[in-house]
């Protein structure tokens, strides 16, 4: 299960350039040929997949895209230029569609593919095509075509490379407001975030990464109790599984394990892909306490990062650990 990511955008081919109508001038001939050039094709919009790509955000700043129109033709047999294409690049995995019908049009899954999405229009013909025994100066010529032009829309699923597990109210959401640009509805209560929620995070050295915050997970979850059954299957396909605990809790060690029995109850890999322990909220823990948590969690095996999501501090850290982290899973199967 993937979350989908939409966009709607325009696009314009150029139009043909025009053909015209033109006769030689020579000296000592009093009458020449017709030498009218024909116009040029207009360019066409192609969209290109490209693995460098991850996510729809362009598209945010952008929905417009025209290719150039053709040039027109001129004396001479001068014949005009071909507009230039304009190359959409996409991520791998996109699917385009026409907006009014709904139709796909492409399904996009190899890097480098091109499709057209509107073709350029045709060049006009210059007068000398309708030369003809009968008619040598032919005092027509036609206009180009018009370019395509049309609203599609672009579909992307998504899949998390990261995904932020926890109780309710541990602080997720506002992890992942620090994290990335988004958004999400922060509160003093469980149950906030409802459905989950993505961010792009960005990193120095390698290319970002999408972050889901996935609704906070309660006991029996793998049962369907709370919100948890439909979210389990979306932490399945993240490589990397961020474990937030609230280390203003009684009994911080506890709550780490009702999260992870459910992960584990649901499928045991879940557990071994739990790469961090985040314990959030140490602007209002005890150093000591906290010590003596990460110690205990080491006792089993676990690494942690002490944050806080409020203050911000530990996070420029946690970056340098997620990037580490990215590193060393990167082949792994998803
Ligand atoms: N003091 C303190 N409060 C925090 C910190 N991080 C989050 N909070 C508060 O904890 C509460 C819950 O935060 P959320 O980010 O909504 O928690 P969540 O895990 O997304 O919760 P659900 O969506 O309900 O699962 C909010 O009142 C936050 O302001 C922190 O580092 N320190
Ligand atoms: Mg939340």
């Amino acid at each position: 299960m993937a979350f989908v990511d939409q966009a709607k955008f325009y696009v314009k081919a150029g139009d043909g350039g025009k053909g015209i109508v033109s006769f030689r001038r020579e000296k000592f001939v009093p009458r020449g040929g017709p030498d009218g050039g024909d116009g040029g094709r207009g360019g066409s919009v192609i969209i290109e997949t490209s693995s460098r790509l991850q996510s729809l955000i362009d598209f945010r700043f952008r929905s417009h895209f025209k290719a150039e129109r053709g040039v027109h033709g001129k004396g001479k047999d001068m014949h005009g230029r071909k507009g230039k294409d304009c190359i959409m690049k996409v991520p791998v995995g996109s699917i385009i569609k026409d907006s009014e019908t709904g139709q796909i049009i492409a399904d996009l899954n190899e890097d480098g593919e091109q499709v057209i999405v509107a073709q350029g229009g045709k060049g006009g013909l210059g007068n000398p095509h309708f030369s003809s025994g009968t008619n040598r100066t032919p005092r027509i010529a036609t206009s180009g075509t018009e370019g395509e032009e049309k609203w599609l829309v672009i579909e992307l699923k998504l899949f998390a490379d990261i995904g932020l597990v926890g109780l309710p109210n541990a602080g997720k959401s506002t992890l992942l407001s620090q994290l990335s640009a988004a958004n999400p509805k922060v509160a003093p209560y469980p149950f906030t975030t409802l459905e989950p929620q993505l961010g792009v995070l960005h990193l120095k050295y390698r290319e970002s990464c999408i972050i889901a915050d996935i609704p906070g997970l309660i006991e029996g979850a793998h049962e369907g109790v709370g919100l948890g059954f439909t979210f389990l299957r979306h932490i399945e396909r993240t490589r990397i599984i961020l474990h937030v605990l609230d280390l203003s809790s009684e009994d911080v060690l506890a709550d780490y394990q009702v999260v992870a029995n459910e992960l584990a109850a649901y499928n045991e890999e879940l557990l071994e892909r739990t790469t961090l322990v985040i314990l959030n909220k140490a602007d209002i823990a005890e150093e000591q306490d906290i010590e003596s948590i990460q110690k205990s969690l080491k006792e089993k095996g676990l690494e942690s990062a002490v944050i806080s999501g409020l203050t911000g501090d530990g996070i420029e850290d946690l970056k340098e650990r997620i990037e580490n982290f990215l590193d060393t899973y990167k082949d792994s199967t998803i």
